[in-house]
C-alpha cells in the first residue's frame, strides 16, 4: 500500500513538472504542435545545468590548415578535395585525451562534426564510400571512439550534422560550393533526403546517447522562401530513435516546431554584433551560444591567431547571464593534435571555473537584465552579480522587495556593505585588483 502510494505520488510529481516544462517551453504561434517527450524536457533542464561545451570542427579540410571553407572559398573541384581522404591518417588521434583536454576547460559536453559541407562523414556509414572507412587509410571509426571515450570519462556527446552539401550531386545547389563542379541538373532531393535520414539513423543507433542533433546549413536556401528542407519529418525520425536528444538547427531565424534548443551564432542571444542573428528572435528553448577560439574559422587555419583566456571568460558568463549556453570552438589539427595554445587557454579557463564555477554550473540567467557594468546569475535563492566592467564603487541591484540576507565577494567570502533603497540595494563595491570577471554574490532569506 505504502509502495503504490509512493508511485502515485511520483507520478504526480512528474507530471506536474511536465506540465509546467511544457507550458515554458511551448512555442508561440502556428508551430505549437509538437509535444516533447519527458525525457527530452529533462534533457533539456540537464543541458541548460551544463552551461559549457567544446564544439570540435574536424574533417578533410583540416588538411589544408585554411578553415573549413577552403572547398567553397578556393573553388576547388569536388573530385580533385575528395583526393584528400588519401591523406587524411591522424596519427596522433586520441579520442581519450582529447576529452580530457576537453575537460580540463570545465567544459561538460562536446559538439563534435560528424560531416560537414563538404560531404566528408567522420563515422562509419553504410551510405557513402566518402567516409573515414572506405576513403581513408585511417579506416577507424572516430565517431565510435569518441562516443567510448566520452562514456568513460562521463562527457556528454553531441553531433553536428550539416545539411547542406558541396560534393554530393542529388544536393540541390543553394548560394554557397557553386564553383565545385556539380552537375545542378541531376539534384535529386528525394535521394538526397534519403541519404541524410539513412545516415542520422546511424549516428542515433550505432553510438549510445547522443545529447543533441545540431544541425547546419539551412541558410543556403535562405534565398527560396519556398524550399522546403522537411524539417518535421526528419526532427520527428531523431525523437522517435531517441527521443531525449535535442534538436538544434543553426538557421539564424525563429525556431521551428520540433526544435529544443535554439542556438547563436558569433553572437549571445539578443545581440547581433555578427550579423546572423537580424531574424532571430530570442526564444523559450535552452539556449546555445558558439564561437571559435581561433580567430575567424572553425576547422583548422594556420595562419589564425587565438582568442586569450579572458575573451572565453568574458563570453561564457555573458551566455550564461543571458540564460545560454557557452559553445566554445577548437579546430584539431589534420594529424589529431590539438595545438599547443588551445590547450593552454582551455586550461586556465578550467582554472577559473574550478574557483568560480559555482556561479555558472547549475544556474540560470539572474533576474537582473544585463547591465552595463555586467550580467547576473542565479541558484537557488542566490543572484551572482558578475562585474565584467568595474567602473563604479556603488552599484544599483534593482532586486525589488527581496530580502537581502548577505552580499559577499565570491573570491574570498568577505561581507560586502549594501544599503535597502527604493526599489532594491545600494551595495559598496570593496576596493579590488581588476580583474576579468569580479563576483558579488548576494543571499536572499
Ligand atoms: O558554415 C558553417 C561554418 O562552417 C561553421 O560550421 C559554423 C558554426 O556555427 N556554422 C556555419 C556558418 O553559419
Amino acid at each position: 500500500m505504502k509502495k503504490l502510494l509512493t508511485l502515485f505520488l511520483c507520478a504526480g510529481l512528474v507530471s506536474s513538472i511536465y506540465a509546467q516544462n511544457q507550458e515554458k517551453y511551448r512555442l508561440p504561434g502556428p508551430d505549437s504542435g509538437y509535444v516533447p517527450s519527458v525525457s527530452n524536457l529533462q534533457a533539456r533542464e540537464k543541458f541548460q545545468d551544463m552551461k559549457f561545451g567544446i564544439f570540435v570542427h574536424w574533417g578533410l579540410y583540416s588538411i589544408m590548415g585554411q578553415g573549413e571553407w577552403v572547398l567553397h572559398n578556393r573553388n576547388i573541384n569536388a573530385q580533385e578535395y575528395a583526393l584528400l581522404a588519401n591523406c587524411f591518417n591522424p596519427i596522433h588521434f586520441d579520442a581519450e585525451e582529447w576529452v580530457d583536454i576537453f575537460k580540463s576547460s570545465g567544459a561538460r559536453y562536446m559538439t563534435v562534426t560528424t560531416r560537414h559541407h563538404d560531404s566528408f562523414s567522420l563515422f562509419d556509414s553504410k551510405v557513402t564510400e566518402y567516409d573515414v572507412m572506405e576513403a581513408t587509410p585511417f579506416k577507424r571509426d572516430v565517431m565510435k571512439e569518441l562516443s567510448e571515450a566520452c562514456a568513460k570519462k562521463d562527457f556528454k556527446l553531441h553531433f553536428y550534422y550539416s545539411h547542406l552539401d558541396w560534393t554530393r550531386e542529388d544536393y540541390p545547389i543553394g548560394w554557397t560550393g557553386r564553383g565545385t563542379g556539380r552537375d545542378g541538373s541531376k539534384a535529386d532531393w528525394d535521394s538526397y533526403y534519403q541519404f541524410m535520414n539513412d545516415q542520422l539513423t546511424e549516428l542515433l543507433t550505432n553510438y549510445g546517447p547522443v545529447g543533441s542533433i545540431w544541425f547546419d546549413g539551412y541558410w543556403d536556401h535562405a534565398d527560396k522562401p519556398d524550399f522546403d528542407w522537411h524539417l518535421e519529418e526528419q526532427y520527428a525520425l531523431v525523437h522517435r530513435l531517441q527521443p531525449a536528444c535535442l534538436i538544434g538547427n543553426n538557421h539564424h531565424v525563429k525556431p521551428y516546431a520540433g526544435e529544443d534548443f535554439q542556438m547563436f551564432e558569433r553572437d549571445l542571444p539578443g545581440q547581433n554584433e555578427a550579423g546572423l542573428s537580424a531574424n532571430s528572435v530570442v526564444s523559450q528553448l535552452p539556449l546555445e551560444s558558439c564561437i571559435t577560439l581561433s580567430v575567424g574559422s572553425w576547422g583548422y587555419n594556420m595562419t589564425n591567431a587565438f582568442h586569450d583566456r579572458d575573451y572565453v571568460i568574458g563570453q561564457l558568463v555573458g551566455a550564461a547571464g543571458r540564460n545560454a549556453n557557452l559553445l566554445l570552438n577548437v579546430g584539431p589539427r589534420a594529424d589529431g593534435s590539438i595545438p599547443a595554445e588551445v590547450v593552454k587557454v582551455l586550461g586556465e579557463v578550467g582554472r577559473w571555473l574550478e574557483i568560480y564555477g559555482d556561479s555558472i554550473f547549475g544556474t540560470r540567467g539572474g533576474f537582473v537584465a544585463p547591465h552595463s557594468w555586467g550580467v547576473t546569475t542565479q541558484k537557488d535563492h542566490r543572484l551572482f552579480v558578475h562585474l565584467l566592467k568595474q567602473e563604479d564603487d556603488c552599484l544599483y541591484l534593482p532586486v525589488g522587495d527581496r530580502k537581502v540576507k548577505s552580499v559577499k565577494v565570491m573570491a574570498d567570502d568577505a561581507h560586502v556593505h549594501f544599503t535597502k533603497v527604493g526599489g532594491g540595494i545600494l551595495i559598496q563595491v570593496p576596493e579590488h585588483e581588476k580583474t576579468v570577471d569580479y563576483i558579488l554574490e548576494v543571499t536572499f532569506r
